[in-house]
């Protein structure tokens, strides 16, 4: 049941970071996204001020023991150290980051792996390689991610939906409750948002109001 649990996680995923947040405590803006029904969190300590060392550590393992009360999947970005350091449930890689091949040989057959894609020869490569999902993107302009690659809209949600039917699939980049709708249609498994909740004025609600529409739409 490992694909139908990864497919319902996929539906309001929340990814943040310490940089992510503005006039609001990390942790107060996670515990309100899980209140709000957020379905995995994926904690990406990236950009400008970003925890290193020790400080990451005690940050990760108070956003891991939120999750676990909420029973959310937690998953690691591009860390695999931390991640195996906290034995946490998942770690997400992008194309640049350490090969997910890698990745996959260093955390073992349990834990969940995510790969960044954009393309169906990406796609290919992730499910060959194990991925469990994959995240597409950017469906539609983001500010977040400084490097993100060209904007690939709905579109290509639907072609890799069609080649690869059975692949957990989530959207990222620049969703906001005003624009899910397409992702969704297009036959994604849900959609990923760092801003929408990150910078909302009332993360719980933003939460809410995305987690309503999704089960609508998705019958989740
Ligand atoms: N990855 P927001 S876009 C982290 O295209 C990330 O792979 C992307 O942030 C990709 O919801 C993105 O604020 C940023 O647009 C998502």
């Amino acid at each position: 049941m490992r694909r139908a649990d990864v497919r319902t996680a996929m539906g309001l995923y929340f990814i943040m970071g310490t940089p992510n947040v503005h006039n609001q405590e990390p942790l107060a803006v996670l515990e309100a996204a899980l209140r709000g029904g957020i379905t995995c969190f994926q904690l990406r300590e990236k950009g400008e001020n970003a925890l290193q060392g020790d400080a990451l550590l005690g940050f990760a393992k108070k956003c891991q023991a939120l999750c676990r009360l909420y029973r959310v999947p937690f998953i690691i970005n591009d860390d695999v150290d931390l991640a195996l350091a906290l034995n946490v449930d998942g770690v997400h890689v992008g194309q640049d980051d350490e090969q997910a091949a890698l990745v996959r040989k260093r955390i073992g057959p349990d834990k969940w792996l995510g790969v960044s894609t954009h393309n169906l020869d990406e796609m290919k490569l992730a499910e060959a390689i194990g991925a469990d999902y994959v995240g597409i993107g950017p469906v539609y302009p983001t500010a977040t991610k400084l490097d993100a690659s060209v904007v690939v809209g709905p579109e290509l949600i639907g072609e890799m939906r069609s080649a690869f039917p059975d692949m957990p699939i989530v959207g990222i980049g620049g969703i906001s409750l005003a624009n899910l709708i397409p992702a969704l249609h297009a036959g994604a498994d849900g959609v990923a948002v760092i801003s929408a909740i990150a910078s909302a004025e009332n993360p719980q609600e933003a939460a809410k109001s995305f987690s309503k529409e999704i089960t609508l739409i998705l019958n989740k």
